[in-house]
């Protein structure tokens, strides 16, 4: 037993625990969604936790948010190249922000008045949507793509967002660019509400499919994703670790397969602390950060799945194919200005990133 560490036991995974030393908690809180904590860790600096799971840590963030970005921006052609003819109809932001939190039959009447107008009125552009990721860094990383000229965003829970404000300044970043717009409500709710073929890219930056973030798992939920995106659009979901998830890795897959008539991969990253549930037990204060879990004395060993996975797909237009980006970001460095240089992502990781062990590639493959 070794107090002053945090611990993660989950009946994901049984008989096995992944434990951080604790230097100091920095915040604890409770949303109206799920508990909020952030903790600093003797190794991997900050630490963002919701209901006991680690969401980031300042250390291994950049393997997870430069994967889950630049894996999907990077395989769709650049707009302003002209590839993609650019006569979709497009929302305009501030017509869509009265639908939410709330989307009330009012609302939609004005909204599709608004959309009758639309294709003419507004620019053609690169739209980008990103459901979940309040603290920010999937933002950052999308910003490096000069070729996106609207960035949304819905997270769930503004408290994520004031925390990664608060104490994770090089994630919150991406909130400084002037293309993102916030938007506060359930991603589920959102995506009913958006008009066909609004977004390019659909980026799910979702926790783990217990709480709120479960519907994001679900099949009605691509529907609605695959309504979304324009002919040859592109979605990339987190998609849980070949280790721990296979079964729930199965259902995406065939859920994906059967919605997504595009192109369907599964790939993978290396995120250390991923994915893991927290259960705090410290010297300084001994408390059940949320009643799903039980106190665990912490047990001195790492032991972590260590991987994370992603389902890209693409609707039915023109194909994509993941495998070989046709809009590499390796090579032009304006991008690292502001957000400073890719610390994991490059054309070799892009590439590797498909390959799968042959246990996952038989079940992915027959699904
Ligand atoms: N950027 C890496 C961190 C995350 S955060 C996942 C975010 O999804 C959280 O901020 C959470 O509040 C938000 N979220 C959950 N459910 C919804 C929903 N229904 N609509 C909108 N946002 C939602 C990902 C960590 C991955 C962890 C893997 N174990």
């Amino acid at each position: 037993v070794i107090p002053g560490w945090f611990s993660e036991i989950s009946p994901m995974w049984p008989g096995e625990a992944h434990s951080l030393k604790v230097e100091k908690i920095l915040f604890q809180g409770k949303s109206e969604y799920q508990n909020v904590m952030v903790f600093q860790s003797s190794t991997y600096g900050n630490v963002l936790v919701l209901d006991g799971v680690i969401q980031l840590t300042e250390r291994d963030e950049c393997a997870y948010q430069e994967m889950i970005v630049h894996l999907p921006l990077c395989s769709i052609p650049n707009p302003k190249k002209g590839l993609f003819s650019r006569n979709m109809p497009r929302y305009h932001k501030v017509e869509y922000c009265p639908l939410y939190p709330s989307p009330q039959p009012d609302n939609l009447k004005h909204w599709a008045m608004s959309k009758v107008q639309a294709p003419y009125a507004w620019p053609l552009e690169d739209v980008v949507l990103v459901i979940g990721g309040g603290d920010g860094g999937v933002l950052r990383e999308v910003s490096r793509h000069s070729s996106v000229e609207q960035i949304d965003i819905c997270e769930i829970d503004k408290m994520v967002v004031d925390v990664s404000e608060q104490f994770f300044p090089h994630v919150s970043i991406g909130y400084k660019d002037p293309r993102v717009t916030l938007h506060i409500g359930d991603g589920v709710a959102f995506l009913k509400a958006v008009p066909e073929g609004t977004y390019d890219a659909i980026i799910v930056d979702s926790s783990d499919p217990i709480g709120p973030a479960q519907e994001l798992f679900e099949k009605p939920f691509f529907e609605s994703v695959a309504k979304a995106l324009r002919p040859g659009g592109v979605i990339c979901t987190q998609a849980e670790s070949i280790w721990l998830h296979m079964h729930i890795i199965e259902d995406i897959v065939a859920n994906c397969r059967q919605i997504f008539k595009g192109s369907v991969n599964y790939a993978w990253t290396s995120v250390p602390t991923y994915p893991r549930y927290v259960i705090l037990r410290t010297p300084f204060s001994d408390c059940v950060i949320s009643t799903k879990f039980v106190y665990l004395n912490a047990i001195g060993f790492f032991n972590s799945s260590g991987v994370i996975g992603f389902m890209l797909c693409s609707t039915e237009g023109p194909h994509v194919d993941f495998k070989h980006p046709v809009n590499p970001i390796e090579g032009d460095d304006s991008h690292c200005k502001s957000n400073g240089p890719l610390k994991f992502y490059n054309n070799e990781m892009h590439a590797a990133a498909f390959c799968l062990p042959s246990f996952a590639k038989k079940v992915i493959e027959s699904k």
